[in-house]
C-alpha cells in the first residue's frame, strides 16, 4: 500500500515537473553573434560574427606588439513594438577590456575589464523601429585596469558571446554585477540529508505594484521534482526586493564527486499571483558536497581525501586569439577530465560560463580568479576595478558546485617595483598587503562558503616578509625549480620549507611546469631545451613528490594547452610551450604521461608515437639506427615488438619504459603489449648511412642542427633536423669550434630570441661558433647544398623581457664577425657579414648547386677575416 502512494506522488512529482518545462518561462535570450560591421577606429568597416578579437593575426607576425586601442562594433536591432511592455537587456560575457554601449547614439553603459559579464539595460534608449546599438570597445594599457603586464596577449574585442534579453517588467534582478540574481547555498550537508539557501533578488520595473509567488523546485538528475518552496511577495512599483527561502531537509541527498558529478537543478519562477502565469524564470546548477583543506593531511571532499591533480587553463586558441567558439571551450574541460584531471584553475581570469558549466557535469573541481598579476598601481581607481572584478566574479558564478576556491593575486611581487629606494619600496609593499587584504575580507564576505587563495611564486622570503602568506585561507605556489633556476628535485624541498615552516597554513602548488615545443625532440634532454623529453623527466619528479605528500593538497600543470603570449621569443615566438597540449589541443608526450598517473583503468601508451617520422645515422656497420621510445603505462611491465620481433620485456619507472630500439629503414611497426592491454604505432625512419658509400642505404639528403643535441621537425616543410657530429672520415661533420652558449649564465641552450623571417626559429637558434670546416664525404654527383646562418649576438634594443629564457640581452655587446665561406675551395660568401648585410636575429638561407668529382666530397671552409665564424644548419641533398 505504501509503495503503491509513493508510486503515485512520484508520478504527480513528475508531471509537474513536466509541465513546467513545457511553460513560457516569461523570458527569452536571443542571440546576437551575428551581423555586426566591425572596424578599428578610423579603419575598414568590415562584417564579422562573434566571438571575434581584432587580434588574431596581429600576434602572429614577427612584428612585436600588437593593436591595442578602439575597435568599434555596430549592429542594427530589428524589435516587434509589442516588445515595449518588456524589459529590454543587452548581455555581454566578455569584452576586452573597456567598454562602453552605445543604443542610438546615446550611451547606454561602460564597464571596465575583459573577464567578465555586464547587463546593460536598455529599454529606455529603444524606438523600436531601427535601433542601433553600438560598443566601442578598447584594449589600451590602462595603469588602472588589471591585468598590467602578464605572460599572456591581451587580446581585444567582442570576444564572447552577446545576446539579447527579454523579460517582464518584473523579473530575476539582472542588475547585481553581471549575476542572474538567484544565489544559491547549501548551510547543511552530509550522507544523510542537506539543507538549501535560496536568495532571490526580484526587481519591478512596472508601473505597478505586483503580487508575485517566488516558486523554487529542486529537480533530481532525472528531472523528477524534489522539493519545492513558495513565497508570496508584494512589490512596489520600482521597487527590488530579496527573499530567502529555507529548505531544511533534503534526506540522503545524492552527493556530488569528481567521480559521480551528481547534479540537481533549482528551478525559480516568478508568478503572477492574478493571472497564475509564470513571468520570470531561471534555472541554476545545485551540487550536494562539502570540502576542506587541511595542513597536514590535504583535501578531502566528502570527507574523503582526494589529492588534487589538474591544470591552469588560458581561454585562447590556434589562430583564433581569446574568440574561442563554445565548443572548444568545453572541449578543453573534457580533454582535462580525460587525461584524469580533478582540477581546474581558471587562470588568470574569469572565463567563458561554459568553462564551469563542464566542470559541474564532469567533476572538476574549480579555483577562479581576478587576473591582479605581477604587479598594482597604487591609485584608487585601480583598487576599485579589482574589488569590482572580484565582487563580479563571486556574483556571476556563485552557483557552480565545481567551485571550492576564489582567488585574487598572482605573483604580485614578481616585478618588484623601486628597487633602489627601500623606503619608497615599502610604501608599495604595504599596498600591495592592504589590496591583498581588501580583497581577501571581500571575497569571505560575500561567500563565507569557499577558500579564497593567494597565489606567489617561489620567492619565499619576499611573499612572508610582506605578509601575503598570512591574508589567505589557502596559499597558492608557483614553482619553477628546474626551468627557471635549479633542478627538479629542489621542488620537494620547497614543499617541506612550507610544512615545516608554516605548519597551521595549507597549500596547492598552482603551478609548475618546462616548456615543450612539441617539434623538439631530444635524448640528452637538459633544461631550456625545450625537448618534449625534457618535459616527461621534469614532471615525473613533481608528480612524485606532490603525490608522495600527504600534506601537499595537490597541484596544477602550467598549462593544459600553449598559449598566446606576445612578448615571449624562444622556439615558438609568442606562444608560450608549457600546455599538456598543443595551442590546438593536440596532447603533448607529457598528456600521456598524466593520464598513466592519474587514470583508474588499465594504461599503456606509446608516447614518442607522436614522433612518427625519425632520422638517425645508422648504428656502425648496422642497417639499423637505435634510438629510444617510451612508453607511458600504469602498469609494472610491458613488452615491446619491433616489426614481428620481440625486444623483450621491461619494468615501469615512474610510469615510463624507455625502450632502445634497433629502427630501420622506410617503416617500422611497433607493438606494446601488457596483459590485455597493447598500443601500436608505425614509425617512418629515415635512415642515414654510417658512411656515404654504404651500398645499402642509399643517401637522399640529411639536415643538420649546428651546436645542438636537438631533433626538430618542420611539420610545415615536412623536414626533418637532427643534431650534427664531430667530422667522422666517409661521413660527414664539423670541424672546430663549439656550440653557442648564450651570453650570460641563464641561458644553457641556444638562443632564445624570435629569428626574424622564419617559422622555423630552432633551426636557427642553435650554432657552430669559430667553425672551420664542415665536409660531406659524398660520392661524385650533384648536390643541392643550403647553409643556414644567423647572427645570434647583439641587436637587442627592446626593454629585456622578463618571461623570456634569458632576459639580459640588453646587456649584449654585438659581436664583430666577417668570414669568408669557401666550398672546395672557391669563394662562395666572401666577406660575409650576417649583422651588417642582413641584421641581427634574421634568418639567412644560402643555397647553391654543387657538382661533386674526383671522389672529393664537399667540403666547406670558413675562414675568419673578424671575430668568429658561425654555421648554425646544413642541408644537403642529392640530385642525381
Ligand atoms: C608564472 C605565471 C604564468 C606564466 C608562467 C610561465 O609563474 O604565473 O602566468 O605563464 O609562470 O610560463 O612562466
Amino acid at each position: 500500500m505504501l509503495k503503491a502512494k509513493s508510486l503515485l506522488l512520484l508520478f504527480i512529482a513528475a508531471t509537474i515537473g513536466l509541465t513546467s518545462f513545457a511553460q513560457d518561462t516569461g523570458r527569452k535570450t536571443i542571440s546576437l553573434n551575428d551581423q555586426w560591421q566591425f572596424s578599428k577606429e578610423g579603419g575598414q568597416v568590415e562584417q564579422v560574427n562573434i566571438p571575434h578579437t581584432w587580434n588574431d593575426k596581429d600576434v602572429l607576425d614577427d612584428a612585436p606588439g600588437y593593436y591595442r586601442g578602439l575597435g568599434i562594433y555596430k549592429r542594427k536591432l530589428k524589435l516587434d513594438e509589442s516588445l515595449k511592455s518588456k524589459e529590454i537587456f543587452l548581455v555581454f560575457n566578455g569584452v576586452a577590456q573597456e567598454a562602453e554601449v552605445l543604443v542610438n547614439g546615446r550611451s547606454a553603459a561602460k564597464h571596465i575589464g575583459s573577464y567578465t559579464r555586464f547587463i546593460v539595460p536598455i529599454s529606455a534608449y529603444l524606438n523600436y523601429k531601427n535601433d542601433v546599438i553600438e560598443v566601442k570597445a578598447n584594449n589600451r594599457f590602462n595603469e588602472d585596469i588589471p591585468p598590467l603586464t602578464a605572460d599572456f596577449t591581451f587580446f581585444g574585442g567582442l570576444y564572447r558571446n552577446v545576446s539579447l534579453l527579454i523579460t517582464h517588467p518584473v523579473h530575476f534582478l539582472q542588475t547585481d554585477n553581471g549575476s542572474g540574481g538567484v544565489f544559491i547555498t547549501t548551510p547543511q550537508v552530509s550522507a544523510s540529508s542537506a539543507s538549501v539557501q535560496i536568495k532571490s533578488a526580484i526587481d519591478n520595473a512596472s508601473a505597478n505594484a505586483r503580487k508575485v509567488q517566488v516558486e523554487s523546485t529542486i529537480f533530481d538528475a532525472k528531472g523528477n521534482s524534489v522539493t519545492r518552496h513558495t513565497t508570496a511577495l508584494n512589490i512596489n512599483k520600482n521597487e527590488h526586493k530579496t527573499i530567502t527561502q529555507d529548505i531544511r531537509s533534503i534526506p540522503k541527498p545524492e552527493l556530488w564527486s569528481t567521480e559521480n558529478p551528481y547534479l540537481y537543478r533549482v528551478v525559480t519562477k516568478i508568478i503572477d499571483v492574478k493571472t497564475k502565469s509564470v513571468i520570470d524564470q531561471v534555472s541554476n546548477p545545485l551540487g550536494f558536497r562539502w570540502f576542506k583543506f587541511d595542513a597536514d593531511k590535504g583535501f578531502f571532499l566528502n570527507d574523503k581525501p582526494l589529492k588534487i591533480i589538474g591544470a591552469s587553463r588560458h581561454q585562447d586558441y590556434e589562430n583564433r586569439g581569446n574568440a574561442t567558439p563554445d565548443a572548444l571551450q568545453i572541449r578543453d574541460v573534457e580533454l582535462l577530465k580525460a587525461m584524469g584531471g580533478n582540477f581546474l584553475r581558471v587562470a588568470h581570469y574569469p572565463q567563458d560560463p561554459q568553462i564551469l558549466e563542464a566542470c559541474d557535469r564532469l567533476g572538476i573541481l574549480a579555483s577562479v580568479e581576478i587576473p591582479v598579476v605581477n604587479t598594482i598601481t597604487e591609485t584608487d581607481a585601480f583598487t576599485n576595478n579589482c574589488l569590482n572584478m572580484q565582487t563580479e566574479m563571486v556574483k556571476q558564478n556563485f552557483n557552480h558546485p565545481s567551485i571550492i576556491i576564489w582567488a585574487y593575486m598572482n605573483e604580485i611581487l614578481l616585478r618588484l617595483k623601486f628597487s633602489n629606494d627601500k623606503p619608497r619600496q615599502q610604501v608599495y609593499f604595504d599596498h600591495v598587503r592592504e589590496l591583498a587584504q581588501k580583497l581577501d575580507s571581500l571575497t569571505r564576505k560575500l561567500d563565507p562558503s569557499r577558500y579564497t587563495l593567494l597565489v606567489n611564486h617561489g620567492a619565499w622570503d619576499i611573499y612572508n616578509k610582506v605578509g601575503l602568506t598570512k591574508i589567505p585561507m589557502l596559499v597558492g605556489w608557483n614553482l619553477y625549480s628546474g626551468w627557471y633556476s635549479g633542478v627538479p628535485e629542489d621542488f620537494g624541498k620547497f614543499l617541506d620549507r612550507h610544512h615545516k615552516e608554516l605548519p597551521n597554513t595549507p597549500f596547492m602548488v598552482t603551478e609548475y611546469g618546462a616548456d615543450a615545443d612539441p617539434r623538439i625532440r631530444s635524448f640528452s634532454p637538459i633544461r631550456f631545451d625545450k625537448s618534449v623529453e625534457y618535459g616527461i623527466k621534469f614532471n615525473q619528479v613533481y608528480l612524485n613528490a606532490m603525490l608522495s605528500r600527504p600534506f601537499v593538497a595537490g597541484g596544477e600543470a602550467w598549462n593544459l594547452a600553449d598559449f598566446n603570449s606576445e612578448t615571449r621569443e624562444e622556439t615558438m615566438p609568442h606562444i608560450n610551450n608549457k600546455g599538456l597540449l598543443t595551442i590546438g589541443r593536440e596532447p603533448k608526450d607529457t598528456y600521456f604521461l598524466y593520464q598513466a598517473y592519474l587514470l583508474g583503468k588499465p594504461y599503456l601508451k606509446i608516447t614518442s608515437a607522436h614522433w612518427k617520422d625519425r632520422t638517425g645515422t645508422a648504428d656502425s656497420a648496422a642497417l639499423t639506427s637505435t634510438q629510444p621510445v617510451q612508453i607511458a603505462t600504469n602498469l609494472k611491465s610491458a613488452e615491446l615488438v619491433l616489426n614481428g620481433k620481440s625486444l623483450g620485456v621491461k619494468d615501469a619507472v615512474d610510469h615510463i619504459i624507455d625502450w632502445q630500439v634497433p629502427f630501420v629503414n622506410g617503416k617500422n611497426q611497433l607493438r606494446v603489449v601488457s596483459g590485455s592491454q597493447t598500443d601500436q604505432a608505425d614509425i617512418n625512419f629515415q635512415l642515414q648511412p654510417f658512411k656515404f658509400n654504404d651500398d645499402q642505404i642509399p643517401f637522399k639528403n640529411i639536415n643538420i642542427l649546428l651546436g645542438s643535441k636537438r631533433f626538430y621537425i618542420d611539420e610545415k616543410e615536412h623536414q626533418l633536423w637532427m643534431p650534427a657530429q664531430p667530422y667522422r672520415a666517409g661521413s660527414w661533420g664539423w670541424i672546430g669550434g663549439d656550440p653557442y652558449k648564450g651570453t650570460n649564465n641563464r641561458i644553457t641552450y641556444g638562443s632564445d630570441k624570435n629569428i626574424l623571417g622564419t617559422d622555423n626559429d630552432p633551426i636557427y637558434q642553435t650554432q657552430q661558433v669559430d667553425i672551420k670546416q664542415f665536409r660531406f664525404d659524398v660520392p661524385d654527383g650533384e648536390y643541392d647544398l643550403a647553409l643556414y646562418f644567423a647572427e645570434l649576438v647583439g641587436g637587442e634594443t627592446k626593454e629585456a623581457l622578463a618571461y623570456n629564457l634569458d632576459n639580459n640581452h640588453k646587456k649584449e655587446v654585438a659581436e664583430q664577425r666577417i668570414f669568408d665561406v669557401l666550398i672546395n675551395g672557391t669563394a662562395f660568401l666572401p666577406k660575409l657579414n650576417l649583422a651588417a648585410d642582413f641584421g641581427y636575429t634574421t634568418a639567412v638561407k644560402k643555397t647553391i648547386r654543387i657538382t661533386v668529382q674526383n671522389s672529393k666530397g664537399i667540403s666547406i671552409d670558413f675562414n675568419a677575416i673578424q671575430g668568429k665564424p658561425v654555421l648554425n644548419a646544413i642541408q644537403l641533398r642529392k640530385i642525381y
